[in-house]
């Protein structure tokens, strides 16, 4: 095993190699010995691992049409082997062990979580022909050679704005499919703003069956049921993914405030809105019934959310005065603690007194801020999702046709070079929970526009968040990310041809 940081390779028989992963591994060495799958070859499970033998055989079956059966213990010579438990204590909790040889491939993990990843890794191994939908008649190597690997973060995020426009279970599963195979391990669900309410809660039914019927420039709404919301959970779940869902609070609250005239101090209730204009709306502080709804709202979703984290807004509050902020918090996250779930939102919230085990989202360009430097101080860690690199929705360029500029351009290479443990100061690499990728959708609205958005720049974030900063140079990443358009295309993931990457 070489050091951290790109291995140098000896030569592989394969146009790709294990030191060509997205995100770059640890330690990597690469081997000429390729491993040949073939109609014989079978997935051996040790015990633990038949989950995620059964996800990699579904992975590898439809383009290659092989019957890969899973077994308990392997009876032939050609045999992928997925254990747990056996793997070196590097590894982690995510991390895993993988060795391909001319013989077998073996991939060993400490948890099904690391046995996963490992998987994604074993999949760009494989000619980009195997993301194909149907059987392609032709012969399949994995590229040869020894990884060992774990992330740098425990949290590697990609967050889906569902309230701007909504997107409906499967376009949901989709992109989660999409973003698993770059390791990102977290889904946040911006559930509420001004445009649209989009999560079913039973005491206040019609958030959702009234609030959720607008959208963005007046498009179709629509929403989640909690059984919908439960079956998006359980999908993510299957693919080692955290669902975090979001209302968003004080202020983001018009779709709630049109529909429930009592969430407004004047008791009237505000028309609904359709535009994009931010931080106009506020939740009316002094009433009683303002927290009423807020902890019925959060005990409803916390019971239908696993997940450790509850997101309760807090950006953009431009109507709720400082000292109502202040109040407004002092009453609210105590709730979220009381239904057994840890906070998070943006990064604002780190202005008023929290839990240490509180997590602000950090969504600036970057520079000191005393408030963030101080919660760091105190033991809190924070999720980055700086504006200028993270934001999915910022234009790559004057002429993307979709997306906003506020946070300027974010090509390619903005993406990916950033640090997070270096935008600000007193929040370095022991404050630093993970990286997230936000897609605000004001401007997206169907899956084909995400992709267009996420791909290329989700998986610089991605490899951001997973790969040690002494792995990653633009340079040694523009070669790898080029080679990731074959499996894009082999996809249709939509991606943007971006004129900085010599695709393959
Ligand atoms: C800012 S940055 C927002 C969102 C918008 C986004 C558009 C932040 C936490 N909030 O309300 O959708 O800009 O880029």
């Amino acid at each position: 095993m070489g050091a951290p940081g790109p291995a140098v390779a000896s030569p592989a028989p394969t146009e790709r190699q294990v030191t060509d992963l997205i995100p770059a591994p640890v330690h990597a060495t690469a081997k000429a010995d390729a491993f040949r799958l073939t109609p014989l070859t079978v997935i051996r499970a040790g015990k633990g691992a038949g989950d995620e033998a059964a996800y990699l055989r579904g992975l590898l079956r439809p383009a290659t049409g092989y019957p890969l059966p899973v077994v308990p213990m392997s009876p032939g010579l050609s045999t992928i082997s997925l254990d747990l438990g056996q793997a070196d204590p590097r590894v982690g909790d995510e991390g895993y062990q993988l060795d391909v040889t001319k013989s077998a491939v073996r991939l060993r993990a400490n948890t099904s979580a690391g046995l996963f990843e490992g998987i994604q890794s074993l999949r760009q191994l494989l000619p980009s022909a195997i993301e194909a939908k149907t059987v392609q008649h032709r012969s399949w190597t994995i590229a040869g050679g020894s990884v060992l690997d774990y992330p740098r973060f425990a949290q590697r995020g990609a967050m889906l704005d569902v309230a701007r426009h909504f997107f409906t279970p499967a376009q949901v599963k989709k992109y989660i499919d999409q973003i698993v195979q770059y390791k990102i391990n977290t889904l946040h669900l911006h559930l509420s703003d001004d445009q649209g309410w989009r999560i079913e809660i039973k005491s206040w039914p019609r958030l959702a069956t009234e609030g959720g019927k607008t959208a963005a420039y007046g498009d179709p709404g629509g929403y989640y049921t909690q059984e919908q919301y439960k079956d998006i959970v359980a999908y993510a779940a299957s693919r080692h993914v955290m669902v975090v869902p979001e209302i968003d609070m004080p202020g983001h609250t018009n779709a709630a405030q049109s529909v429930y005239a009592e969430l407004n101090c004047d008791g009237k209730a505000v028309p609904p809105r359709t535009d994009i204009e931010v931080g106009y709306s506020s939740l009316c502080i002094k009433s009683p019934t303002t927290y009423r709804f807020v902890e019925d709202v959060i005990r409803e979703l916390a019971a239908i959310t696993p997940g450790k984290y509850l997101g309760i807004g807090g950006d953009e509050a431009h109507s709720t005065p400082a000292a109502d902020y202040q109040a407004f918090y002092e009453k609210v996250a105590p709730m979220v603690a009381k239904y057994g779930k840890t906070i998070t939102g943006w990064h604002e919230i780190a202005k008023v007194p929290l839990p240490t085990s509180a997590v602000p989202q950090y969504w600036d360009q970057g520079g000191t801020n005393a408030d963030l430097a101080a919660a760091a101080k105190r033991g809190n860690k924070f999720v980055m999702s700086p504006a200028n690199h993270a934001y999915l929705d910022m234009k790559y360029t004057e002429s993307t046709p979709l997306g906003q500029d506020w946070a300027g351009l974010v090509e390619v290479r903005d993406a990916y070079e950033w640090d997070p443990a270096k935008l600000v100061p007193g929040v370095g690499e022991k404050s630093v929970q993970g990286v997230e990728a936000p897609l605000w959708t004001e401007t997206i609205r169907t899956s084909a526009d995400i992709e267009y958005m996420a791909f290329p720049r989700l998986a610089g974030v991605a490899e951001i968040g997973w790969s040690p900063q002494a792995a990653r140079n633009w340079d040694g990443y523009r070669a790898r990310l080029a080679k990731q358009a074959p499996r894009w295309r082999a996809q249709d993931i939509n991606f943007y041809r971006s004129p900085q990457i010599d695709w393959k």
